[in-house]
């Protein structure tokens, strides 16, 4: 801390400004703290929690990261001290490093064109939230709930600068990281199980227009034999950018285009902003108009600005009839054969203006509990609230699927309602490498479902660029190629032939990952535990990994290595490298199998259609003494009979089973669903090269395999018995496997 803000804090304190407060135990690892005089009726009801935060007990004497609550200069501050070193993540959508330390960041949700605006300390959406590690690996995590502006300064002490009210931060402290945001997750929500088609490669650019140009790419992706599930329509299929609408001749017909992608296994996924043409023959407007709907100015009159259809009027999301009319709008909408919907723009966005939004004294009414009041309380939530309604509305339009809705403004707890992307960032390698402590750290801060445009969204990308980034982009959680209007194509195709290749095998990879990946999506939703997670995740008291943010865990059991990575620090220990098994491109990441994990992977199909569990291969990468363990997660893709118990987690469990044969054995653990994996074998890592059991049909299975070195107890170096090897021949699998050993921080 600087001397100038000690000598500050100690004066506001002899002055006797800074002020009491209230504090006490939620549950025996949270505590809440309010500061005196907490203005109730600004700051609740949190839209971020949803937990009713009753006292349990007082406040332990021993509890270690408080806060303090001052007013200094008229501005409202919250300082917290902790008590040893601790490196800092989340605070949401950021630019800059993985690890937050020394960085402001700016609650503000700001439509952040190539994230230059502003130096880049608001983004699209805001999470009031810190997770710390300790170097001992426990962990706390500090949510300032308040949806009023906040700039979050990340040293010790943490300040916290609140342009509304003060906050009530509420503090979890956990033996790790993980039980910190698992914890985050019981207090503000978590991500519903998507459908398994949003698990899919999904292919966007602003925009495809006419319908046959949408048609067109759907078909160059079968043609070309790259796997592909959903085409995305951007503001051009609506008739003047009027939302809800459709272009009378560029997209005459959206039922039979919808049809035509459903026929070829495509979904479809369409743009709603919330800017509502001022035009008094336009439905939307009309309705709106009739019920009162929209954000008023200061005077109490309809606010109006500009964005995309030109002079606008903007839903209070505040509202609850706002919201259930917002809802309805989507019946004819869904009804068009539209499978998604994509909420842009709503932070909101406004053009012509110098906030890049609408005056912060504009006023919403709320309603049901929410007060009336000014936009700058309800402007970090306008996003969220719109998801809320739009997830709504797409549910009862079809009652029967899953939700999926993507939204670029969103707040702490949005994961409730949709999935995210990181906005506008453009095509050169700067943004490449940023998407990955970005997504990472949504990821710590509770939103699991995030990607960024891959190829970069503004500028025109290259091949080289194009090739690196499809390649690593199968393993974010959300997987999309996106760019903008006027940029030259990039479609896994539009670079040649070599980028195509790089790229169909980045998502033939992806698609054979499905079963691990959709079982962790399962996890994630059922916890609250990032998919896309931080290495030192995978060893919480390797304080080496603390900074890694070029290679990523794909849930606890894979590591990606990016083949551009320099000398990342990585997890020690054995891991099993799967490598492509005849072209090595050069461009796929390598992707590590933890010791001591089963993964379990499918084939390669061309959309999520054809995805089944019935033929599985089970890596499994044995601890010296055999041992292993997996899941895998199944169900039936979509729809909710999965929450009546319609579905089966399986648990794979290898073990020593005589001196040089591994035991698998299969169960079903829970879920009702009676499926047996019909069809399974193991894959296994020998001198450099995969090798596959038989299929196998059982529940149990003995993998016979013989001595490499002479010891005989080390079953991680064990080889598959011949027998094996000769009911192999003519089983290519698509990885290699390599055994290697990390020692932390080589240079790989
Ligand atoms: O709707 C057009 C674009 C969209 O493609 C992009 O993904 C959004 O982030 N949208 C922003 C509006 C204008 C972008 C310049």
């Amino acid at each position: 801390m600087k001397k100038r803000s000690i000598i500050l804090l100690l004066f506001s304190f002899l002055a006797g400004i800074a002020t009491a407060q209230t504090s006490f135990l939620y549950s025996r690892d949270v505590a809440v703290f309010y500061p005196e005089q907490f203005e109730a009726e600004r700051v609740l009801p949190s839209l971020a929690i949803i937990k009713d935060l009753q006292p349990m007990s007082s406040l332990p004497a021993n509890w270690k990261v408080r806060p303090k609550f001052y007013k200094e200069n008229g501005k409202n501050l919250v300082t917290i001290t902790f008590d040893s070193y601790a490196d800092l993540y989340g605070t949401g959508e950021v630019t800059g490093d993985l690890k937050r330390n020394g960085s402001i960041v700016k609650m503000w949700n700001t439509d952040n064109y190539t994230f230059t605006k502003f130096a880049g300390q608001c983004l699209y959406q805001s999470h009031p939230w810190i997770l710390g590690v300790r170097k001992d690996g426990t962990s706390f995590g500090i949510i300032a709930d308040n949806t009023w502006k906040q700039d979050f300064e990340l040293k010790n002490p943490i300040t916290i600068t609140s342009t509304g009210p003060l906050p009530r931060i509420i503090v979890i402290e956990k033996g790790t990281p993980q039980d910190v945001i698992m914890e985050l997750a019981n207090l503000t929500g978590k991500m519903e199980l998507p459908p398994l088609w949003a698990l899919g490669y999904q292919q966007c650019r602003y925009s495809y227009f006419p319908d046959s140009r949408v048609k067109e790419i759907a078909d160059e992706f079968r043609k070309r034999s790259i796997p592909c599930d959903v085409i995305w329509m951007d503001i051009d299929y609506m008739d003047g950018f009027r939302v809800f609408t459709f272009d009378k001749k560029l997209f005459p017909d959206p039922k039979s285009l919808n049809g035509y992608l459903h026929d070829k296994g495509f979904k479809s996924v369409y743009m709603i902003d919330p800017g509502i043409k001022k035009d008094e023959n336009y439905f939307v407007y009309k309705q709106g108009s009739h019920i009162d709907a929209w954000v008023k100015d200061k005077n109490g009159n309809e606010y109006n600005g500009n964005v995309w259809p030109g002079m606008c009027a903007f839903p209070d999301f505040t509202k609850p009839d706002v919201r259930i009319w917002w809802s309805s709008l989507y019946k004819d909408f869904m009804s068009q054969g539209i499978d998604g919907v994509w909420n842009d723009m709503n932070e909101p966005a406004v053009f012509k203006t110098d906030s890049a939004t609408m005056p912060y004294n504009n006023i919403h009414l709320g309603g049901e509990g929410l007060p009336k009041d000014i936009h700058a309380r309800y402007h970090n939530v306008y996003g969220m609230l719109m998801v809320k309604a739009s997830r709504d509305g797409i549910l009862n339009a079809n009652p029967d699927k899953r939700p999926f809705v993507l939204s670029r403004a969103n707040f702490l707890g949005g994961q409730r309602y949709g999935a995210t992307w990181t906005g506008d960032n453009a095509s050169n390698w700067d943004y490449l490498r940023l998407s990955i402590p970005m997504s990472i750290n949504l990821g710590l801060s509770g939103q699991p479902f995030s990607g960024p445009d891959i190829g970069g969204f503004a500028q025109n990308g290259e091949p080289e660029l194009l090739a690196n980034w499809m390649a690593i982009g199968a393993y974010y959680p959300f997987s999309r190629n996106h760019s903008a209007k006027g940029s030259i194509d990039q479609e896994p195709w539009a670079m040649g032939k070599k980028v195509e290749d790089v790229s169909r095998t980045a998502i033939n990879r992806r698609y054979r990952l499905l079963p691990y990946l959709y079982t962790q999506f399962y996890k994630a939703s059922q916890t609250g535990l990032p998919i896309m997670q931080p290495v030192f995740m995978s060893d919480i008291k390797d304080t080496t990994l603390r900074q890694e943010q070029e290679c990523f865990m794909l849930g606890p059991d894979l590591l990606i290595i990016p083949r551009w990575s320099n000398k990342p620090a990585l997890p020690k220990g054995d891991w099993d490298i799967l490598k492509l098994e005849d072209n090595d491109d050069g461009y796929q990441p390598y992707v590590a199998l933890r010791s001591g994990a089963v993964v379990p992977v499918g084939k390669v199909i061309q959309n999520t259609g054809e995805y089944s569990t019935d033929s599985l291969t089970l890596f499994i990468n044995p601890r010296k003494d055999g041992s292993a363990t997996g899941q895998l997660y199944d169900d039936a893709g979509d729809g909710f009979a999965y929450k009546k118990g319609d579905y089966t987690q399986y648990q794979f469990t290898a073990s020593k089973f005589n001196k040089n044969e591994l035991k698998v054995v299969i169960e079903k653990n829970e879920g009702n669903l009676n499926k047996d994996l019909l069809h399974w074998r193991v894959g296994y890592i020998v001198d450099n090269n995969i090798i596959y059991s038989g299929w196998n049909v059982g529940k149990e299975f003995i993998v016979k395999m013989i001595k490499d070195d002479q010891d005989g107890i080390d079953l991680s170096k064990l080889k598959m018995s011949d027998a094996n090897k000769r009911e192999n021949k003519g089983l290519n699998g698509l990885f290699k496997i390599q055994k290697i050993q990390i020692k932390s921080g080589e240079n790989f």
